[in-house]
């Protein structure tokens, strides 16, 4: 389903979680925006994640098995290069945010911020998840956006959505000791069995719910993927004071 104006964008995150906005980036800046993060990745300039650091299934074991070094993340995107922070303040962001929000909009640097370099090989998979998981905010309301820069399909590791899981009461019951969607219960298993996952192309955007339930696969094609994703919020909707949500300053749109 094309999802044609703003504001029935805005009204498809309220009631899904999750919408897909195909082709808001023209072809040139996606392309200009994944050389850059190739040319950053070949010169592994810092900071860096690596798959070794999380240790996800699939990951190396440290940084000194084979494929140790493989970078999950170029971090801190925004302030990493102008073309990636432009593209985080870029007006049509600065105006959707205003709509979901119906208030000034806010970067967080200190949440996603960064181009995901999913590799073919120990490139791992993610678990189901809420990101607010480990996101300390007044209010469990802030929305990311998912830049595809080039095709995500469930083949390369592409992500998987639960529709409406925004809105589910899941207690602390259903997830693990850190904080993954627990597969192994039942009621669990018919919450995933809903899960989507929807093919993306270059210059796609998904605009995603904190609380949305997601996850994604392995990347079992041979390219390496870049996605820049980068997580917005309210004025009214401070982090709170001491946490790392509030460990790097915010950027007003
Ligand atoms: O690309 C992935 O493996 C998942 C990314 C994700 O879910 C996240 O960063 O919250």
């Amino acid at each position: 389903m094309s999802v044609h104006s703003k504001k029935e964008q805005v009204q498809t995150l309220r009631e899904q979680g999750f919408v897909v906005v195909p082709g808001l980036v023209s072809p040139e800046r996606c392309r200009a925006l994944k050389q850059i993060a190739q040319q950053q990745l070949q010169l592994a300039v810092a900071p860096l994640e690596f798959e070794a650091d999380l240790r996800y299934p699939g990951a190396p074991e440290s940084k000194y098995a084979p494929g140790g070094h493989t970078v999950r993340r170029l971090l801190d995107a925004y302030a990493r290069h102008p073309g990636f922070h432009e593209w985080a303040c870029a007006p049509e962001i600065k105006s959707w945010m205003t709509l979901y929000f119906g208030e000034q909009p806010y970067l967080s640097r200190a949440h996603h911020n960064c181009m995901m370099t999913k590799h073919p090989a120990y490139g791992s998979l993610t678990g189901w998840h809420r990101d607010m998981r480990y996101w300390s905010f007044e209010r469990d309301d802030l929305v990311s956006v998912w830049l595809a820069l080039g095709p995500e399909t469930v083949n390369n590791g592409g992500l998987w959505f639960v529709p409406q899981s925004h809105d589910a009461a899941l207690t602390a019951s259903c997830f693990d000791e850190a904080k993954f969607f627990r597969s192994d219960l039942p009621d669990n298993q018919a919450l995933i069995q809903t899960a989507v996952s929807p093919e993306l192309h270059m210059g796609d955007v998904v605009f995603f719910h904190c609380k949305t339930l997601h996850s994604a696969g392995k990347n079992l094609s041979d390219e390496v993927k870049f996605s820049l994703v980068f997580t917005y919020h309210g004025a009214s909707n401070a982090p709170l004071p001491g946490s790392r949500s509030a460990s790097l300053a915010e950027v007003k749109l």
